[in-house]
């Protein structure tokens, strides 16, 4: 069922010639941890998290929508069931581009039930959602057209985010040219990972990885383990950005990207420390810029 709301009318009007192609602005690193405070004073509020079927998942969309809506997006709320709760996801398409050449974002806003998610997925829901401020602060106007989306249920099994793909007409999921999923990217003992999928993507957010002289690895732990999977099984190009969960940092992964060999890249993973405590600021603040840098690049 599809709740379409938002302020449509308060939309910006794509320009009749669009902007020329504009670099990526940095994104605030300040801003984005603001909305990571925020999910974490929605936990505490919410009986300690944001979980599918919550109160506390609930409060965390209506967060991130309020934001969209005050931007100029036209955001729409998909519902659905899992394990007999309510689920949630949040689509915001920003005006204007070819309807036929979509880039999206996404990333995953639910917890698990113990604890508040913050890098587990608030890291990656706050980045995506601070790069769609972004664009709507510069008023780009690029020449596909941009959606941004928040899944509910990732952590039941990537349910929301096979829920709207399955919900797509085969037209409409060839209007995608390409799908970018964050999923924990400010792990506390952060690796540099990019997904290896689709060449073109892989090849946008290396580019910015090397910009920064900062060598990156090929993400090999999560295939099929977020919600990039459901996109990719059904044809869509798909990349993402990734620092690490409960896997170990080696001794040469520490010589190059810092941090503590022989520690979890996040040892608070699906547990109840993963809170704003919980958060590596530099791998925050580079894989939002690498992702605004990404869509701006994917999307002129
Ligand atoms: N499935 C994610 C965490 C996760 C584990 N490995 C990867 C690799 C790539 C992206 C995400 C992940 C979760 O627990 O939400
Ligand atoms: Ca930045
Ligand atoms: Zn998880
Ligand atoms: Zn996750």
């Amino acid at each position: 069922m599809l709740l379409t709301g938002g302020s449509i009318a308060g939309a910006a009007p794509a320009p009749l010639d669009p902007a020329p192609l504009a670099a990526a602005p940095d994104i605030p690193l300040a801003n984005v941890k603001a909305h990571l405070t925020q999910l974490q004073s929605i936990a505490t509020a919410n009986g300690g998290n944001r979980a599918h079927g919550r109160t506390g998942y609930k409060a965390s969309l209506d967060y991130v929508k309020a934001k969209l809506d005050a931007a100029g997006y036209t955001t729409t709320i998909q519902q659905f069931t899992s394990s007999s709760r309510v689920g949630y996801n949040l689509i915001a398409d920003w005006p204007g581009g070819d309807a036929n050449q979509v880039v999206m974002a996404g990333s995953h806003l639910d917890s698990v039930t113990s604890g508040a998610g913050i890098n587990d997925n608030g890291s990656g829901s706050a980045a995506v959602l601070e790069t769609a401020l972004a664009v709507a602060r510069a008023g780009y106007a690029p020449t596909k057209h941009l959606r941004f989306a928040w899944w509910g249920a990732e952590e039941l099994g990537l349910v929301g985010s096979r829920y709207y793909v399955n919900n797509l007409s085969s037209a409409n999921r060839a209007r995608i040219s390409g799908y970018l999923n964050l999923d924990m990217v400010g792990s506390p003992n952060p690796g540099y990972f990019v997904y290896d999928d689709a060449p073109a993507i892989e090849q946008t957010f290396k580019d910015y990885f090397a910009g920064l002289g900062i060598p990156t690895e090929i993400e090999t732990e999560g295939d099929g383990r977020s919600d990039h999977a459901p996109f990719k099984n059904v044809g869509v190009p798909v990349g993402g950005l990734f620092s690490g969960a409960d896997y170990i940092k080696t001794a040469a992964q520490a010589a190059k990207w810092g941090g503590t060999a022989g520690l979890a890249f996040d040892r608070c993973y699906h547990s109840s420390c993963d809170t704003t405590a919980n958060i590596n600021d530099t791998a925050l603040d580079r894989n939002a810029d690498a992702l605004a840098y990404a869509i701006w690049n994917l999307s002129a």
